[in-house]
This record gives structure tokens, C-alpha cells and sequence, in this order.
């Protein structure tokens, strides 16, 4: 492009991806059409990409899955602008202490070690994600719960029926429960975790936990809506749940 064309202006009133320079719009998309590999599932993709907002598609590879079934990665330009400065996300505002710094804040303020059951519940196969959270070794360079001194912990892994999370945290007398779900399809997870929030309120629990969960397609918004005290997305570590675990539980003793 010429230097003359280029787009410097940032307006954070109106952003739109960016390509090769501020304001093109550039934006990859990849799907799936049920049609046959052949001229008219191309054109039937770029139309779609039209329709979807995007000015001159290009279909930049496509390939048939299998028969009747074809798959497009294309490119094409936003016409569609966003208002960042008038976003505002609700998250979990914690001040983040360190392991030690965390340790220290529970012998000063609890007094006593706390109890913390975790898995990933339901039909949920992954574990990695509450293992980033809870194993001793850590993940990323942030220990996980179980090398914190004052805490008492239990990974109970993945697929655990809520009825047996439930138990397990009744016998062990739990102050948090940690509750991982990563997958979404046909929004299983909503249903999983609605099941134990009712579970636990029919077992007159809910009141006596804190709860949280977590997974990569969780937010903390979600999470409230589903009668959740907390929930953590991608990029959280045990520093920012076990910051956030102390100071709730602390304030909750104070209230
Ligand atoms: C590894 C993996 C597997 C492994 C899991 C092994 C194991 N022991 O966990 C195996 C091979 C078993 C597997 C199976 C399946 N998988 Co899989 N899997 C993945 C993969 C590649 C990585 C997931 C992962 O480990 N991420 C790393 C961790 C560290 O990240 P995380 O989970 O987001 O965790 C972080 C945060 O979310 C948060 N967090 C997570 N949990 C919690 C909990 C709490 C309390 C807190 C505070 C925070 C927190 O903290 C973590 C650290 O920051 C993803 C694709 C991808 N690249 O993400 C697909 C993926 C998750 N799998 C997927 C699918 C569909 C499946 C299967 C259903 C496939 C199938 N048809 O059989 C099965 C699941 C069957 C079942 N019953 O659950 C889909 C899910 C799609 C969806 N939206 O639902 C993905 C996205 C792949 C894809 N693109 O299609 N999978």
C-alpha cells in the first residue's frame, strides 16, 4: 500500500482489527459448509462473509473434509467498529500476594489452615486446568495450592460426580471448592455446574463454601449468574485464587 492510503488514526471510539495498518479490518474467519468442494461452495463462502460483515473475501484455502462437507480459511475487511473505551468487564479485583505473603496473611487474619477440595466435575475429561491451579509443582512459573503451607488440599482429578465432590467436602469439612469445566459443547458445562450449585443449596452447603470455578471459556460474570462467588478464565494462577480465597474468606469472618 502506498504511504499516501495508510490509516495512522486510533480512534478508541470506534477500533477494528488490525492487519497491516491501523483501521484495515483485516480478519481471518474459518468454518465449515455442508456442500460439496467445488466453485459454488466458494462463492457460497464469500457471500457469506458479506453477509457477515466483511468486505472483499478472499478464500485463501479450502479443502473437503469429507464428502459433502467442505472447509474455507478466509480473509476479508471489518466493517464493523467497537466502542472500547465504554467496555467494562466485572472481574475478580484482588489485591495478588505471593505464596509466602499469602501463608503470612491467613496466620495473621484466620488463624488456621483452610480446607480446599478441587476437580473437574461431570463428564469433564481435562484436568490440566486444576492442575495448573492445585498441583505442588505449579504451572508457569506460579506454585500451585498445594505448596502453600496453610492450606489442606484435595485434587480429586476429573469426571467426579457432583454427588461424590459433595461428599468428599462434607467429610473433609471444606471452606473452598474449586470446580473446573473446559468443555463447552452444547453448553455441558453450564448444566454441570447449575447441578451443583443445586445440589449444594439442596444440601443446605451453599451458604458454608466459598465456590468457585474455572476453565477456559468461564468468566467471572458467568460464573455470578450461575450462584458462583468467583470464576477464573485463562491466564489465572494459583497466585491470583489463593489472593482472592484468603482475602474473601477473611472479610466474610469480619462481616
Ligand atoms: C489436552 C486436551 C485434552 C486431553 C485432556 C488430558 C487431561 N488430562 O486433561 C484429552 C485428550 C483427554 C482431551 C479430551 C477431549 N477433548 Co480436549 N483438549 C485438550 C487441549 C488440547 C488442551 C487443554 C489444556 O490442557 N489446556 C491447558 C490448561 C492449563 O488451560 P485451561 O484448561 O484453560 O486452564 C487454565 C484456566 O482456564 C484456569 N482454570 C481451569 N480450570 C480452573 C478451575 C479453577 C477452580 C480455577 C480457579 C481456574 C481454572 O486456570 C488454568 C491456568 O491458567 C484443548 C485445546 C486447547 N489448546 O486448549 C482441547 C479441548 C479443550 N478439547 C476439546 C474436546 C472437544 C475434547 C473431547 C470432547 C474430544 C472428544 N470428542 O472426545 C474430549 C473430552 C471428553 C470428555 N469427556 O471431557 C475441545 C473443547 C471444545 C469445547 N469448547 O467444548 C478443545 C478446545 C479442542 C478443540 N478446539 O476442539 N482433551
Amino acid at each position: 500500500m502506498e504511504e499516501k492510503n495508510k490509516d495512522t488514526n486510533l480512534d478508541m471510539t470506534k477500533i477494528k482489527p488490525y492487519g497491516d495498518t491501523m483501521n484495515d479490518g483485516k480478519t481471518q474467519v474459518s468454518f465449515t459448509l455442508p456442500v460439496p468442494c467445488n466453485d459454488e461452495a466458494i462463492e457460497a463462502a464469500k457471500i457469506l462473509m458479506r453477509k457477515m460483515g466483511f468486505e472483499d473475501p478472499q478464500i485463501v484455502y479450502y479443502k473437503e473434509l469429507t464428502k459433502g462437507f467442505t472447509f474455507f480459511n478466509c480473509y476479508g475487511s471489518s466493517v464493523h467498529t467497537v466502542d472500547y473505551t465504554n467496555i467494562h468487564v466485572p472481574k475478580v479485583e484482588t489485591n495478588v500476594m505471593t505464596m509466602e505473603e499469602t501463608d503470612q496473611y491467613i496466620k495473621d487474619n484466620i488463624g488456621r489452615k483452610l480446607v480446599i477440595v478441587g476437580a473437574s466435575i461431570g463428564t469433564d475429561a481435562h484436568t490440566v486446568g486444576i492442575d495448573a491451579i492445585m498441583n505442588m509443582k505449579g504451572y508457569a512459573g506460579h506454585f500451585g495450592l498445594e505448596r502453600y503451607e496453610m492450606f489442606e488440599t484435595l485434587n480429586m482429578g476429573s469426571q467426579v460426580p457432583s454427588e461424590e465432590f459433595i461428599a468428599k467436602a462434607i467429610e473433609m469439612k471444606a471452606d473452598v471448592l474449586l470446580v473446573s469445566q473446559t468443555v463447552t459443547q452444547k453448553d455441558i458445562h453450564i448444566q454441570n455446574l447449575t447441578e451443583l450449585v443445586e445440589m449444594l443449596e439442596a444440601e443446605g452447603l451453599r451458604k458454608d463454601v466459598l465456590l468457585i470455578c474455572g476453565g477456559p471459556r468461564i468468566s467471572h460474570e458467568l460464573a455470578k449468574e450461575l450462584g458462583y462467588d468467583a470464576g477464573f478464565s485463562m491466564n489465572s494462577y494459583a497466585d491470583n485464587v489463593a489472593s482472592y480465597i484468603v482475602e474473601e474468606i477473611n472479610r466474610r469472618n469480619n462481616a
